[in-house]
């Protein structure tokens, strides 16, 4: 059986078969130093991971025989492709079956901050109720949605929200063939918008791409909404303009040093945070898993990789 270093949990049932078929060996990145590699590195022929980990390139440099990396999610901005490349090293990840449930986080997000979701909930908890009515909130239908990333997942994001308004517009680096308005740029798309959703890919050229410009576009009545990758936002610029209320708040599920989100954040009324749970549901992370082992199992028999990213 090849053997696998496990760097991320994955969903029981796929755990359970990735078991089956392979000797695992589990870590945590910040175990993985020089003296594990010198130790362990040698024998270790796959390494499955998180989107939200990827592989260090130090820790695939000291892999000789790696074979695979497979990502347990979409996003393969933390694992080194050219490296990759380079040593002959298959990359793969899972695409499409996480894609609803980012776009429906997106949407759950938005109503959560505009609404007061959370908020209204502890109200009530609170035994606050009796005592008078929560203030007012703000209404979602008819508002001008703004998609940064218009690929899978914000082209899902954007047919949820058509059921909400007929103002929806994106910024990608191309324009494509869909019925909303296409802006080249995320400071037009953010001039034009009530809430400005990230969905796009992280990559260099993303990379706090989203920073004071796009946020003084918005305005002190508009908001963000992240579930791509919180390197595609400029946090401490965020923090700013939330501070001075020049923008309206800000809804995140995604943050620049994960799972550490800064304090300023955590205090203010206007911020709902998640902890990065855009594909946590048991149906979509028993979906990944399956397709994760999908892509092992393809490169240890020779056979066509159904998601490869190198
Ligand atoms: C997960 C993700 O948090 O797909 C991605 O890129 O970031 C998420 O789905 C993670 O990859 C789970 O391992």
């Amino acid at each position: 059986m090849p053997k696998l270093l496990q760097i991320t949990a994955i969903h029981p049932d796929a755990q359970a078969r990735l078991a089956a078929g392979y000797e695992l060996v589990h870590a945590e990145l910040p175990q993985l130093d020089a003296a594990w590699l010198a130790r362990h590195g040698a024998e270790i022929e796959g390494v499955v991971t998180g989107g939200h980990l990827g592989l260090p390139a130090a820790v695939m440099t000291g892999l000789p025989r790696l074979r695979v990396i497979a990502i347990n999610g979409v996003g393969f901005d933390k694992v080194d492709l050219a490296l990759a490349r380079s040593r002959g090293v298959r990359v793969t990840n899972t695409p499409d079956v996480l894609t609803d449930d980012v776009a429906d986080l997106a949407v759950g997000l938005t109503l959560a901050l505009l609404r007061r979701l959370p908020q209204a909930d502890a109200y009530v908890r609170a035994g606050r109720w009796p005592a008078g009515e929560m203030p007012l909130a703000t209404k979602l239908t008819g508002k001008r949605i703004g998609i940064f990333g218009l690929g899978r997942i914000g082209r899902a994001a954007a047919r949820r929200f058509a059921g909400f308004t007929d103002a929806i517009a994106y910024a990608d680096v191309t324009r494509q063939d869909v019925p909303f308005t296409w802006h080249p740029d995320p400071v037009a798309l953010a001039a034009g918008s009530d809430v400005l959703v990230i969905c796009a890919a992280a990559s260099a050229d993303t990379r706090r791409i989203i920073g004071t410009p796009v946020f003084e576009a918005l305005g002190p009545s508009g908001v963000l909404v992240n579930v791509a990758r919180g390197s595609i936002v400029d946090e401490p610029a965020l923090v700013a303009a939330l501070q001075a209320g020049r923008l309206g708040g800000a809804a995140l599920d995604v943050f620049e040093d994960e799972p550490n989100v800064p304090a300023a954040l955590i205090g203010m009324e206007n911020v709902v945070v998640t902890p990065h749970i855009a594909s946590a549901t048991n149906e979509t992370r028993r979906a990944m898993g399956e397709l994760m082992i999908d892509n092992i199992d393809a490169v240890f028999a020779g056979r066509p990789i159904p998601a490869a990213v190198v």
